[in-house]
């Protein structure tokens, strides 16, 4: 009974192989769009036309669409979105790992690059010792009134990023480290407001802290982030900690919905192999955040200048 059964068993097998796929090498994409989505942030947008670019480059169809940076995890699990090329540990890290809890989404690799997302101050901030003890969190304490601006009541000012990124995080960090009654959070409504308000602060000299990342084009000229108590797994407030911890340097993961590798085999085969550096990542957004391109154009212009570092990928 048991030889019987294997050997009918070996014999579906066999005429499955045979019929199903009959001396093909290699499976084709499906001519269905890629659907990549894009975020309020500059390196998010261009690496999307990147990857975009790279996809349309062996023949594939891609399509953008504008979508929250939360809800995007669920979008890609049930299918909306196909893939998350920038998923920041810090800021991501739990929707992402939600969504996969939930089925549906896959963890396509890391991007070389690590990340930071965390608050900070220009380098003249610290060079010009406008608040001695910086970078230090401890040394806020004593300078509020450097970072005070016409809205923050007389107290310091913290220039968050806006809130759809994480949330309550930073007025929960403040108030857990007994610093609410000294500064107080204000969200950006986006991240050009960031860029334009330390621009102006530079300009008159003037103490300034807000949300800032890495990899990104603030790199080059320098932002110092400032240590706060090391970041530990369950310290947020959102994880049932007392939210009294800073960021994490974390990793920057790629994502896709389940069904990607079987619908985009070559396209999928490319987007595993699809790693940026700090450099890279910092150079697409200083093309729009100080070049002043178009998320197009700088993305082509990526992909021109790049060609050695993508080209590979997809051969
Ligand atoms: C997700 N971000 C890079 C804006 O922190």
């Amino acid at each position: 009974m048991l030889k019987y059964l294997n050997t009918a068993l070996g014999a579906a097998a066999l005429s499955l192989t045979l019929g199903g796929m009959p001396q093909a090498a290699f499976a084709q994409d499906s001519a269905e769009p890629i659907v990549i989505p894009t975020h309020n942030w500059s390196s998010q947008v261009v690496m999307a036309y990147v990857i975009g670019g790279i996809f349309q480059s062996i023949g594939d169809t891609v399509e953008y669409v504008p979508a929250d940076s939360q809800a995007v995890y669920e979008a890609i699990r049930n299918g909306d979105v196909t893939i998350s090329h920038e998923v920041w540990q810090s800021t991501f890290g739990a929707s992402f790992y939600n969504a996969m809890a939930q089925g549906g989404i896959i963890d396509a690799g890391n991007h070389e690059a690590m990340t930071l997302e965390e608050l900070g101050v220009p380098h003249y901030v610290i060079e010009q010792n406008l608040c001695p003890g910086l970078p230090d969190w401890e040394a806020l304490k004593n300078c509020p009134e450097v970072f005070a601006t016409a809205d923050s009541e007389g107290k310091g000012r913290i220039l968050e990023g806006p809130q759809d990124w994480h949330g309550d995080l930073m007025p929960d960090r403040i108030k857990a480290l007994g610093l609410d009654d000294k500064y107080v959070v204000k969200f950006a409504g986006s991240a050009d407001a960031i860029w334009a308000e330390l621009a102006s602060a530079k300009k008159e000299g003037r103490g300034i802290i807000t949300f800032n990342w890495t990899p990104n084009f603030t790199d080059a000229e320098g932002f110092d982030f400032i240590k706060f108590p090391a970041y530990t797994d369950g310290c947020r407030k959102a994880d049932g900690g007392d939210g009294s911890c800073g960021s994490p340097i974390g990793w920057l993961k790629k994502a896709a919905n389940y069904k990607f590798p079987k619908t985009h085999p070559k396209a999928y085969t490319i987007f595993t192999k699809i790693s940026f550096t700090t450099a890279q990542i910092g150079q697409m957004a200083a093309l729009v955040d100080i070049d002043k391109m178009s998320h197009e154009d700088a993305a082509k212009k990526w992909l021109a200048d790049n060609e050695a570092v993508w080209m590979p990928w997809t051969k």
